[in-house]
């Protein structure tokens, strides 16, 4: 049985993947009509990695015997001055994230949930890579600056990500 505050707490984090699902398609819609096919390739494959990171809490909530409330989502912004202001933004997005995870281990620990908590763990990991990937790239393009070149080549490689197979059920 799902304690009633993890379950509202869950729902609340399952809006906030969702959210950040359609904030990363945003930014790959903004970098689309960019001409920037990379970088609009990185931010789908991202979109659809927060929904699967939805699905998680989806499955907790229901295999824990609590009910998924869906909730309204927030309209994402829809441009970005820059390719390096989008990033900034989606690191900036990403440490909001983990400090959200954070209050929920804490949550977890307090009610001694502790089915919560083993489940909230792939999410402290999976945040520190979150976190570590979108940076790299913000720092990649600070350095390349105006040099269109370098951009040209960035865009090339964030063209090549592709989405990590599901490991087994
Ligand atoms: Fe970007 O990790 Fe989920 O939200």
């Amino acid at each position: 049985m799902l304690n009633p505050k993890i379950e509202e707490a869950f729902n609340r984090q399952l809006n906030a993947e969702l959210f950040s699902s359609y904030l990363y398609l945003s930014m790959a819609a903004h970098f689309e009509s960019q001409n920037l096919k990379g970088m609009a390739n990185w931010m789908r494959i991202q979109a659809q990695e927060e929904n699967a990171h939805a699905m998680k809490f989806f499955d907790f909530i229901n295999e824990r015997g609590g009910k998924v409330v869906l909730t309204q989502i927030d309209a994402p912004k829809l441009e970005w001055p820059s390719p390096l202001a989008a990033f900034q933004e989606a690191h900036q997005h990403e440490c909001k994230i983990s400090e959200l995870i954070n209050g929920l281990v804490d949550l977890a620990l307090g009610e001694k949930d502790h089915a919560a908590n083993a489940f909230l763990q792939w999410f402290v990991t999976e945040q520190v890579e979150e976190e570590a990937s979108v940076l790299e790239i913000a720092e990649k393009l600070k350095l390349a600056g105006d040099q269109g070149g370098v951009l040209f080549m960035l865009d090339r490689e964030l063209g090549q990500r592709t989405l990590p197979a599901a490991p087994p059920a």
